[in-house]
């Protein structure tokens, strides 16, 4: 029986890029998002190009009632999940703390955080059973160094690095493995959702850069999985060249 991915976030972006690729290595995947006609479209195109099993399940990573109930609902072929990537998030909005609203931060802790430990807690319990798995947390350069205006959303993601590390520690007797992935600049849908849909705000933040795409995380995903069993993967940082850190960028004009 080909192994179980199941992927969060998979309507766009990296968790797209990670299904694809997943399938790709020959995994069925469990896909999961809130926007049901893109679960079908990365479910129609992985069938067709890979020939794999794939799973759409529609639900919003925030309910944790909705989160048990898509779980539950994974029929026996689909129940052993061998890799989680908690991917699901977001930034809600780039301002100084003073001008933020209270509205974003709910929406990045509630997500970023919540979300993946619900998912996290309701998929490690097999993990357990089966002595082996793997979880990959999407955490991000933000959850390394916190810059301006990046507040609540490097709190998020210096978060989920205390998650994972605190992951690593308590499941490391049962043979799963924790790794994460943290990444600078990547151009996806990331920008249009901070900026809360205005397209402009969102393409001036790769302004001069050539960003990371969705493939170069991929590729990352890739090796963490890829590697032999006795090697964990603890974290990969990955920025686009021009990216020195959270706030230096060497852009380049016209
Ligand atoms: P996208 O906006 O392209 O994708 C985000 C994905 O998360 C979508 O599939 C979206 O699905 C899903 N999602 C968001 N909120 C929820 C929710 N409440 N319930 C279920 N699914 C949800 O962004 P990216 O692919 O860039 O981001 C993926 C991850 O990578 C995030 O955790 C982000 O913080 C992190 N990251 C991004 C970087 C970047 O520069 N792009 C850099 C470093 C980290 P839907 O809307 O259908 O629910
Ligand atoms: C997203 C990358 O640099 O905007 O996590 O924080 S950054």
């Amino acid at each position: 029986m080909n192994k179980t991915a199941l992927i969060t976030g998979a309507t766009s972006g990296f968790g797209k890029a990670f299904a694809i690729r997943m399938a790709s290595l020959g995994y069925q995947t469990v896909i999961t998002g809130r926007r049901t006609d893109r679960l079908e479209e990365v479910a129609n195109y992985i069938k067709s190009e890979y020939h794999t099993e794939v799973l759409p399940l529609c639900f919003d990573v925030r309910d944790f009632d909705a989160c048990k109930k898509a779980v539950e609902s994974l029929p026996e072929s689909f129940k052993h999940v061998d890799v989680l990537v908690n991917n699901a998030g977001l930034a809600a909005g780039a301002a100084p703390f003073e001008e933020s609203a209270l509205d974003d931060f709910e929406r990045m802790i509630d997500t970023n955080l919540k979300g993946l430990l619900y998912i996290t807690k309701l998929i490690v319990p097999g993990m357990i059973e089966r002595k082996s798995g793997h979880i990959v947390n999407i955490s991000s350069i933000a959850g390394i160094e916190v810059y301006p205006n990046g507040n609540v959303y490097c709190a998020t993601k210096h978060g989920v690095n205390a998650i994972t590390k605190g992951l690593r520690i308590d499941l490391v007797k049962y043979g799963i493995k924790v790794s994460s992935i943290s990444p600078g600049m990547v151009e996806t849908e990331f920008s249009i959702v901070r900026y809360h849909g205005d397209e402009d705000k969102a393409k001036a933040v790769y302004r001069g850069i050539v960003p990371l795409s969705a493939e170069d995380i991929a590729d990352a995903l890739e090796f963490i999985v890829t590697r032999p069993e006795h090697v964990s993967i603890n974290d990969i940082q990955i920025n686009p060249k021009q990216q020195a850190n959270t706030y230096i960028a060497h852009r380049i004009t016209d």
